[in-house]
């Protein structure tokens, strides 16, 4: 099978699984766990910022952070398509009493104005918002980088208003090898800040939650609240070491597969591509052109071996990574190729 459904599917490498084998470990909730420190240490020191704390899921770190940013009753002002508002399952209403205030953009970029219209007015019957919430990059968008510039007006303008940013920041290190820039740049102004292990840099589980010491000290808490308090966890952070020290240099050749396919994909009849949207490791393509539902396509891709996952009618999302080298992504390329024809 060759597997594009996501970069989630990454299998830890061997050198993971012997770094995960001879790990020295604690018990984390008495943060006892030296691997895990370590991993936090560096997570910290590379997103530039105080302190780091190690979560189970991407998920589990963005909501901890909103968690904390915000009370219940308020707004969370995301854009539209953002995972934390369509994919953690309601969590900012049942863990944080949150509504979201989305913002529907075609790329999922958000500049300020968009943002200042939503911000609630200062009067007493209307609920407060909260916090805003960016997605870099941009998932759903289809893998789409923010630029600096506009990030950064964002979090200065929100600060004047006392008002904290937050990043999903799972595929980060996607964004800082588009922009040729170091992550902690893009984390700078962002007053929290979420990545994950477990995508495009390979480890099989994990994520990191960053900002000021105080605040991660609260995250602990929060973590351990939500039953996210896992013991000898560095046994898992032993990979996400060498995730996070080895793999970002990884990205690059993704980011080429990706291009790729994509220019491929445009030219086959019935299949439309966004080229401008793929920066990174997203691509996705939309086939009503074809005659064919991108169920129907997908599953047909399924009886060639071939998984790629629709998200929506239309459209199917691949999603390129280090488990599929550019001979995969030809064979894919020939069974959507296949599929494309198989539905005239
Ligand atoms: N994304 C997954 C699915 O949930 C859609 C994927 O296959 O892309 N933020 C962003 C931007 C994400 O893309 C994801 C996972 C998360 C947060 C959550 O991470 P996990 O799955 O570790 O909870």
């Amino acid at each position: 099978m060759i597997d594009l459904r996501s970069d989630t599917v990454t299998r830890p490498t061997p050198e993971m699984r012997r770094a995960m084998a001879e790990a020295e470990v604690g018990d984390d909730v008495y943060r006892e766990d030296p691997t895990v420190n370590r991993l936090e240490e560096l997570a910290a020191a590379t997103l530039g910022k105080e302190a780091a704390v190690f979560v189970p899921s991407g998920t589990m770190g963005n909501q901890i952070a909103i968690k904390l940013h915000t009370k219940p009753g308020q707004e969370v002002i995301c854009e539209e398509r953002s995972h934390i508002f369509n994919f953690e399952m309601g969590d900012m209403a049942a863990i944080s009493g949150c509504q979201a205030r989305t913002i529907p953009t075609s790329d999922g970029l958000l500049c300020w104005d968009q943002v200042r219209e939503r911000l609630r007015p200062d009067i007493y019957y209307y609920s407060r918002t909260g916090l805003v919430a960016l997605e870099n990059t941009h998932n759903m968008a289809g893998g789409t980088v923010s630029p600096l510039a506009a990030a950064g007006e964002i979090c200065e303008r929100a600060h004047e208003r006392g008002l904290p940013v937050h990043l999903d920041g799972a595929r980060i290190f996607n964004a800082a090898e588009y922009l040729g820039c170091p992550v902690r740049e893009i984390a700078a102004p962002f007053d929290s800040a979420m990545f994950c292990l477990s995508k495009g840099l390979g480890a099989p589980v994990g994520s990191l939650l960053v900002g000021r010491r105080k605040f991660i000290e609260e995250a602990v808490r929060v973590r351990k609240m939500l039953g996210g308090g896992m013991r000898q966890a560095g046994v898992l952070a032993a990979a996400g070491l060498i995730a996070l020290e080895k793999h970002p240099a990884k990205l690059a050749e993704d980011h080429r597969n990706a291009g790729f396919l994509a220019e491929s994909l445009c030219k086959l009849p019935g299949v439309r591509v966004e080229l401008a949207k793929v920066q990174t490791n997203i691509v996705m393509f939309d086939v009503s052109g074809t005659g064919l539902g991108a169920g129907e396509f997908s599953s047909r891709l399924k009886q060639r071996n071939v998984l790629i996952n629709p998200i929506n009618d239309r459209q199917l999302r691949i999603v390129t990574h280090s488990d599929v080298d550019r001979s995969g992504c030809e064979q894919a390329l020939a069974a959507i190729a296949e599929v494309a024809a198989s539905a005239a």
